[in-house]
């Protein structure tokens, strides 16, 4: 992906040219093609002059930049995209016509965007917040966009609040900040206010909110939609994205420093990933069910607040997704890729879910302001790639208008490719479906139980994972200044898990316990652990993907550093060198290597596990160093398996680490590379 570099001197002064056009470099010209002759200066009345009016390129330039912005997205603005394929596994013809799931084996192009909700677009890759999966197939039949999260649930049961919703999260309107932070009054006060939200909150509280890196999340479609096959039967499905690399997540310290460290991280480790050939990959699965499981199963199956269990409805995987290509240009296609979750495709249906007929307005409309006009769809990223007719035309930026004399129809001329007709056989139909009742709003009683499957995800953790929820939600409200917030969140904790409530009391030090939140429902205490929801259950035991931070000066073992970076490779993990100087050290055997990173450059929160390669004299002088210190305390603390020779033992002990060896600590000369990979796959040492 490196350019290559050539520098070219730019001197700015004394009025010539500095940079030619030449064989390399072709002219420079305006917008409108004019040849530029000198693009430093501006035309200015006399050497020393005023600038003048008549500078038609310099106004055109300035015009230019002075429009370079477009309303970023009200949710969701900081995001990254890429683009791949999807790979039927196989033929789903029995389930659903849709063209893509027609065929085996067969490849359809995807452009895939992921994305924090709350944030501005500068905000940093490592807030607590939900991550955005969003994919836009291109099929044969059309486009269609599965506009979903990493987290299979939402906060809110019908799109009428999605305003304050978003309101309540983004930085309050007085003051203008936090940024990409829920931890503040107003998010806290709307969802205490709002029983609904309780079970996505418990999610969000979760490492689910954290992840290591894009590549090792889960994605879900949210909503319950349908599938329609030939024949027009139906089922509904729900969607799901399994990473191929497993699941990880951060620890929230280090996911505070890593925002300080490389605010970037995410979209870096994506860059590099396809980069370097290591392909991120999810298989798509689907759950299908039918309206008899929908009508006995024990929550409505159109409340996004709720999911199926995967023990209840097994997930069957239909596909995988390969993300192999990184954009051309950042604004042409991830700022402007316009997904919208009315875009779906014949095979397929809506459900009469809320949130979901709200959605199906929403993007239409915030595409057409944010990319100014109805012919966004036009721009390549979001054209279809298979044929469109249709007689839409003109408005702004409008390029594909129809040729010819055909703009309406019916009319009576000639058929051609300019004169498309509708296609009762083929085209899209809507699912029949009988629809009686008043005209009303109103919310469901199916929708009423709000904590029964916030109180299953919680049982359904580990410990560890259990102990990060308590944490988050203990953070989260200690940033709350109004206490009766804090015990309204706790009065609704109650009815989830007594012990969860308490230990959150307990860490807030609120003086008295508040009674249980009125419910709408009782709290169902039957539903059964589904390890599926828990990310260290479901460790993927592998390196693969990882990166190894090794910690080198000069001196440093040249037998161990290359044999442990060759099991690196055999793994397909990575690793970088970090040392004193970014010019890098000198092995034991004399060789120079380059280091990636400086210490204060390459705090060890970059890495998924650490390596320190030293001699005793080396360790010493590290062990002066306040940022090599932090190296290895960060590591430890943050549960990561150190690898290590005895001649580090000075940094250790400078760090704090004396006697605090345990198994998550690996000797180098004690242990093989091959045994160390083994011990890595853990991810971490969780006991510590
Ligand atoms: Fe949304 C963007 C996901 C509910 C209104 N949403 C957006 C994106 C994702 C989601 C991934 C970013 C797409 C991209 O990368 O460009 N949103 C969801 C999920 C939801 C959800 C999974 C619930 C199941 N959203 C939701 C509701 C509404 C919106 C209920 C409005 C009523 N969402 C929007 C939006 C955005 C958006 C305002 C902002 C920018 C954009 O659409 O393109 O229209």
């Amino acid at each position: 992906m490196a350019e290559s570099f050539k520098y070219s001197g730019n001197k700015g002064h004394g009025g010539e040219l500095h940079q030619k056009a030449s064989d390399e470099h072709p002219t420079m010209t305006t917008a409108q093609g004019c040849p530029v002759s000198d693009d430093q200066n501006s035309l200015r009345a006399g050497k020393r002059g005023p600038g003048l009016l008549e500078d038609h390129i310099m106004r055109e330039k300035i015009f230019h930049f002075d429009h370079e912005r477009i309303p970023e997205r009200v949710v969701h603005a900081r995001g990254y995209g890429a683009h791949g394929y999807f790979e039927t596994y196989d033929t789903l013809e029995d389930l659903t016509c849709a063209d893509i799931f027609q065929r085996k084996g067969e490849k359809t192009p995807v452009f895939t965007r992921f994305s924090t909700v709350a944030g501005n677009k500068g905000s940093p890759d490592l807030a607590r917040d939900v991550r955005g999966f969003a994919v836009k197939f291109y099929t044969q039949e059309g486009n269609w966009d599965l506009v979903g999260n990493n987290i299979p649930v939402f906060f809110i049961q019908d799109a009428m609040k999605f305003p304050d919703l978003v309101h309540s999260a983004k930085a309050e309107p007085d003051r203008g900040f936090p940024q990409a932070q829920t931890a503040h009054d107003n998010f806290w006060d709307f969802v205490s206010l709002s029983p609904e939200s309780m079970h996505m909150v418990m999610w969000a509280m979760s490492d689910r909110a954290i992840p290591r890196s894009l590549r090792f999340m889960e994605g879900f479609g949210v909503h319950t939609f349908k599938f329609i096959n030939a024949k027009g039967d139906e089922k509904y499905v729900k969607f799901h994205w399994k990473p191929k690399g497993g699941m990880q997540s951060v620890v929230w310290n280090e996911a505070l420093k890593l925002n300080g460290a490389d605010p970037d991280f995410h979209r870096r480790d994506m860059w590099e990933s396809i980069g370097n050939g290591g392909y991120p990959e999810w298989e798509l699965g689907v759950q299908v069910f039918d309206q008899q499981f929908a009508d006995e199963f024990e929550f409505d199956v159109f409340d996004a607040t709720k999911l199926i269990p995967e023990e209840q409805v097994p997930v069957k995987i239909v596909g995988r997704m390969v993300l192999n290509r990184v954009v051309d240009n950042f604004f042409a296609e991830t700022e402007q890729v316009a997904f919208c979750t009315q875009n779906i495709v014949p095979g397929l249906d809506f459900t009469p879910d809320p949130l979901l007929q709200g959605r199906n307005f929403s993007y239409l409309d915030t595409q057409t302001k944010r990319l100014g006009g109805p012919n966004f769809t036009q721009i390549p990223v979001n054209a279809p790639k298979c044929p469109m007719r249709h007689f839409q035309q003109d408005g702004h930026m409008a390029m594909q208008n129809p040729k010819g004399r055909v703009n309406y129809e019916p009319n009576s001329w000639s058929a051609g490719e300019n004169n498309p007709r509708e296609c009762p056989a083929h085209g899209f139909k809507s699912s029949s479906e009988q629809m009686s009742g008043d005209k009303l709003r109103y919310r469901s009683d199916t929708f009423s139980d709000h904590y029964s499957q916030a109180r299953q995800f919680y049982l359904s953790q580990t410990e560890v994972e259990q102990a990060h929820i308590q944490s988050a939600y203990v953070f989260e409200l200690s940033k709350v200044e109004h206490v009766p917030i804090r015990e309204r969140l706790v009065s609704h904790l109650l009815n989830i898990d007594e012990t969860l409530a308490n230990k959150v009391a307990e860490g807030l030090g609120l003086q008295e316990m508040p009674d249980p939140a009125e419910a709408a429902m009782p709290t169902r205490k039957d539903l059964p652990v589904s390890d599926a929801l828990s990310i260290l259950k479901n460790a993927p035991n592998t390196f693969k993907g990882r990166k190894l931070g090794i910690l080198v000066s000069d001196g440093f073992d040249a037998d161990i550093f290359e044999s442990v970076t060759n099991a690196l490779k055999s793994e397909g993990a990575n690793f970088e060198i970090i040392a004193p100087q970014v010019g890098g050290a000198k092995c034991s055997k004399g060789k120079h290597f380059k280091a990636d990173q400086v210490i204060n450059g390459g705090p060890s929160v970059l890495y998924d596990a650490v390596l320190v390669l030293t001699t005793e004299e080396g360790a010493e002088k590290l062990a002066a160093i306040a940022e090599a210190k932090d190296f290895v305390s960060d590591a430890y603390a943050h549960m990561k398996y150190i690898g290590y020779t005895n001649e580090a033992k000075p940094l250790f002990k400078a760090a704090g680490l004396d006697g605090k060896v345990d198994n998550g600590w690996i000797d180098l000369e004690a242990h093989s590379a091959d045994k160390f990979i083994n011990t890595l796959r853990n991810l971490r040492f969780w006991k510590r």
